[in-house]
């Protein structure tokens, strides 16, 4: 698994066209009126990763398998969906569990295509949808607060410091405080992360620009992209009107032409994926034999047993050590038995730190 991403944004802005150029799919309508999304989308992509097809030639693996990840295009929020306005804030809770959000941000100047405030103002837009996630967040933190409180009637320490807790996090939405892990313990953090809260999620804002735009952004794209350094966030460049159309071509030639001609050096995909990765401190080892060459995704800094048990627990559980070789050394000395001939081949244990691009073999004991 990589992660899941769910798209969110105001009604008509692109979000569907989005995703369908992200799954490569026409699975999610995309048309010109607000709320033309109402049940979500949900679909999953393979990671692209040419160092997957290498490895597997020299692995003499019989397939690969790639990491996934997963996108969920949602209704338009507008101003008031709290209070019931447009679709109303109900199908929030169909991103509650994902990983990441993207806002995606109308940036575009069309004006075939209908806005549902006046103008097009992208920092107002954001404002909004803030606003709206805000909102949605404190109910939810006042119905746990509600709930909680009647169990603390008991006097339970545990439950009286999520009381505590729960509290700190209203002040901060209620407050416009900047919300970051430090501001709360580990433990505290857990109990946080099972609330779901969207307002606390890493977040990517993803400028919807026009063709033209989509190297360097234009004058909105670059209000967007500074409202995300401000925050914390990613930013990605999409065109997802343009990218939605040459998935629609047959062939992976003319995709690249088009590619090319438009002067797109990444697709939009690979762009989310960069972001996706570093706000959530992401990255991939592998696994590489006659059967599968395989992908795994695993948080940064996460140990070798760890990351053994992401394959299976017992791997975890009955963790001894890892062969372990760098992509580069498994490509440049061809493979696990050379590289053991030439000392390219650790013996990694308990403590080991798995990096990015490790070719790794488990051994453990059950
Ligand atoms: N000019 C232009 N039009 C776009 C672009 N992206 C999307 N559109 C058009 O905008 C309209 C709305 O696109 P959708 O993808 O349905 O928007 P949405 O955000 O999913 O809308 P809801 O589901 O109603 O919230 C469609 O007619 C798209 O063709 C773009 O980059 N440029
Ligand atoms: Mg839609």
């Amino acid at each position: 698994m990589g992660f899941t991403c769910g798209i969110i944004g105001l009604p008509n802005i692109g979000k569907s066209t989005l995703f369908n150029a992200l799954t490569n799919s026409n699975k999610a309508e995309a048309a010109n009126y607000p709320f033309a999304t109402i049940e979500p989308n949900v679909g999953r992509v393979a990671i692209p990763d040419e160092r997957l097809n290498k490895l597997s030639i020299i692995g003499k693996s019989e397939k690969i398998i790639p990491a996934y990840m997963d996108f969920i295009d949602i209704a338009g929020l507008v101003r008031g969906a709290s209070k019931g306005e447009g679709l109303g804030n109900k199908f929030l809770s169909h991103i509650r569990e994902v990983d990441a959000i993207a806002h995606v941000i109308r940036c575009f100047e069309d004006e075939n295509i209908t806005h549902v405030s006046t103008n097009i103002d992208p920092i107002d837009d954001i404002e909004t949808i803030t606003t709206e996630l805000k909102i949605a967040d404190i109910e939810t933190l006042e119905n746990k607060y509600i709930a909680t409180k009647k169990k603390s009637k008991q006097g339970d320490k545990i439950i009286m410091s999520h009381l505590l807790i729960i509290e700190k996090a209203i002040d901060i939405l209620n407050n416009e405080k900047k919300f970051t892990k430090n501001l709360f313990s580990t433990e505290d953090l857990q109990f946080l992360n099972s609330l779901n809260l969207i307002s606390f999620k890493p977040m990517l804002y993803a400028s919807n620009v026009d063709e033209k735009s989509i190297s360097n952004g234009n004058r909105l794209s670059k209000l967007v992209e500074q409202k995300a350094n401000e925050n914390g966030y990613g930013h990605v460049l999409v065109s997802a009107s343009i990218e939605s159309q040459i998935t629609e071509l047959d062939n992976e030639e003319d995709k690249n032409e088009m590619y090319k001609q438009l002067g797109l050096n990444e697709t939009s995909l690979k762009k989310f994926i960069i972001a996706g990765y570093k706000i959530l401190d992401l990255i991939n080892f592998y696994t590489c034999g006659p059967k599968e060459t395989r992908s795994w995704t695993i948080k940064k800094n996460t140990l070798a047993p760890q990351a053994a048990g992401k394959i299976h627990s017992d791997f975890e559980k009955g963790f001894i050590r890892a062969e372990t070789i760098s992509y580069k050394d498994f490509v440049e000395f061809n493979g696990e038995s050379e590289c053991r001939e030439a000392g390219k081949l650790r013996q990694e244990g308990k403590d080991y730190i798995v990096n990015e691009g490790d070719v790794m073999h488990f051994l453990f004991n059950i």
